[in-house]
């Protein structure tokens, strides 16, 4: 019989729960497998009984689990099965793989910075000139308006050189959720950034100086009425070639404006208003005054639908906006509260419409188990969970129900996930699943959270079906051929580091490219190929919650 083992590439933690998978194709009558781990001289420091688990509905697989929490020396290990030729790479018992991975996850926001230079000094084998600069540019023929508009600068979202609001917004928010909870905890982080700011702009160290540069970008896409245009889009698709071969072949535009992009662009804006609060307070106040013009322009205008055309670029159409007006009304909730007086604005008058609508947003939008583009309300009950106010206990326990739920899914599947299908972007959905469970750890202090968290994240960092670790660089298992424009064009053969990959998508979107997916089964839905852009293109809304997750497990 053919024995694998699925776990964590890069590692484990030294004090968290370790687990690994033996998964034979077909059954077997065993009541356990015996398993060793050995040490970097190849001694055996362990020894275990991986139990039998179950069939894996979705591979077919025999499982058995093997556990090793007792071996907590950092270390190199290795597993290695008793009865069965099978052995696992080296992998570390360590606190630093996870710092190293959550560095790695930082800059890969730096290259994905659109617009502007990427020197040698800070972007290695990966430096690239500006392009795509997006200062002049016209309005998409289809929106009939004379005149250029300035939206440089923000970052790419996936593996296409467009530049979304919508997607933006999660993205962004989420990372500043990670930086938030970092300064509740006081944390001098180097890495989350933030008195030193105007001296570290330009070294990619820190979280908020990278979070600051995408912000600029959505400031730029305020138009003069307050509303938020939705993209910035090429024609048509981009071949596989550099942003300046893309300037050299074609125009780019701006497009849309939509109440979508606008309750993003309010939702991510009050919340920067928090966060840099004490960093640069001069911005802070101008991303404040920026969201509740857009809020205002939103309320005139509830229903204005997002740019249809998808030629070029990505669609993000969501036709129910209302999860977007709770995130956009809590977090502006959260800021007015304690604000006096802004120009022009009648806070009062605005803070007692906000009040009255929010009850009824809560009870129609409940926490989800993560966030999503299209499902955005957990960024709503973050604000009020993070607030004084009287909501406060109720939001802090819908994380808790939540978590409960999720935990319950957990122990029914072999993996340990709680996602009830592998969607496009299965990777970002986990990942945020992890961030729920964070969540209620931070209010409620009890380690199974944690550790269920952890459980998902090695999920992510290969202790799954296909044996793919699915962060570029970071494990020799990792994706070397993601579909993204970058990684392909810039004459490098290791892909641009730090980039998570849709992963596992049983609905295959992409099957006339072609792609060789790893098998039949709807759990082997994966290919390592550039042209599975529905399994493995890059999104920076999936590396959002994996860094946030990440920040929160190395405090
Ligand atoms: O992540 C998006 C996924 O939820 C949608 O099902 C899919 C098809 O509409 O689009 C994904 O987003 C893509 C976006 O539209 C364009 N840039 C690349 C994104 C990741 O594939």
């Amino acid at each position: 019989m053919n024995a694998k083992i699925h776990y964590c590439h890069p590692g484990y933690v030294p004090s968290g729960a370790k687990s690994f998978l033996v998964a034979f194709s077909e059954g077997s009558s065993l009541p356990s497998v015996k398993f060793n781990i050995l040490d970097s001289e190849n001694r055996v420091v362990y020894e275990g009984l991986a139990e039998n688990l179950q069939r894996c509905e979705y591979t077919g697989e025999t499982l058995f689990k093997g556990d090793f929490s007792a071996v907590k020396t950092p270390g190199r290990y290795q597993i290695a099965l008793v009865d069965f030729d099978a052995k696992s790479h080296l992998f570390e018992v360590s606190d630093e793989w996870v710092l190293r991975e959550l560095k790695s996850n930082i800059k890969s926001f730096y290259y994905q910075r659109s617009g502007v230079e990427l020197p040698e000094r800070l972007a290695g084998i990966w430096a690239r000139p500006a392009a795509h600069l997006d200062d002049k540019l016209e309005f998409h023929p289809t929106m009939e308006r004379a005149g250029l508009w300035n939206a440089h600068g923000g970052w790419y979202d996936a593996g296409d050189y467009g530049k979304y609001i919508v997607n933006g917004g999660v993205s962004v928010a989420t990372l500043m959720l990670g930086c938030e909870l970092m300064q509740v905890h006081s944390q001098k982080s180097s890495i989350v950034g933030g008195a030193d700011f105007k001296e570290s702009y330009e070294l990619p160290v820190s979280l908020l100086d990278e979070v600051r540069f995408e912000l600029e970008f959505f400031l730029r896409m305020q138009d003069d009425d307050g509303g938020v245009f939705f993209k910035v889009t090429p024609y048509r698709w981009d071949g596989f070639v550099t942003p300046t071969e893309s300037d050299a072949s074609q125009k780019r535009y701006i497009l849309g404006k939509s109440t979508s992009s606008t309750l993003n662009f309010v939702g991510a804006l009050a919340q920067a208003h928090h966060v840099y609060a004490n960093v640069d307070s001069e911005f802070a106040e101008k991303c404040l005054f920026a969201a509740v013009r857009a809020y205002l322009w939103s309320e005139k205008n509830p229903e204005v639908d997002w740019p249809h055309n998808t030629e070029g670029s990505g669609g993000y159409g969501d036709s129910d906006l209302g999860d977007d007006f709770f995130w956009a009304r809590a977090m502006l909730y959260r800021e007015l509260k304690n604000v006096e007086s802004i120009a022009d604005v009648n806070v009062a008058g605005l803070l007692e419409r906000l009040e009255s609508q929010l009850p009824v947003d809560m009870d129609t939008y409940l926490p989800t188990y993560g966030l999503q583009w299209r499902s955005t309300q957990n960024l709503a009950w973050f604000a009020l969970a993070t607030m004084d106010c009287k909501w406060t206990e109720r939001a802090r326990m819908a994380f808790k129900y939540t978590a409960e739920e999720i935990l319950h899914l957990q122990k029914e599947d072999p993996y340990g996930l709680s996602i009830c299908k592998f969607i496009w972007g299965s990777n970002g959905d986990i990942a945020n699943h992890a961030l729920t469970l964070y969540l209620a750890y931070e209010w409620f202090n009890d380690s199974k959270y944690r550790d269920a968290a952890m459980e998902q994240i090695e999920f992510i960092y290969g202790k799954n079906p296909v044996d793919v670790s699915f962060v570029t660089g970071s494990a020799w298992s990792s994706p070397k051929f993601p579909h993204h424009r970058i990684s392909h064009s810039d004459g490098v053969d290791e892909p641009v580091p730090g980039l998570v990959v849709g992963g596992i998508n049983e609905d295959r979107q992409d099957l006339h490219r072609k792609p060789h997916y790893m098998g039949e089964a709807r759990g082997m839905s994966y290919a390592d190929e550039q042209c599975s852009f529905a399994s493995n293109e890059v999104a920076i809304n999936w590396s959002a919650p994996l860094t946030a997750a990440l920040l929160l497990l190395s405090a």
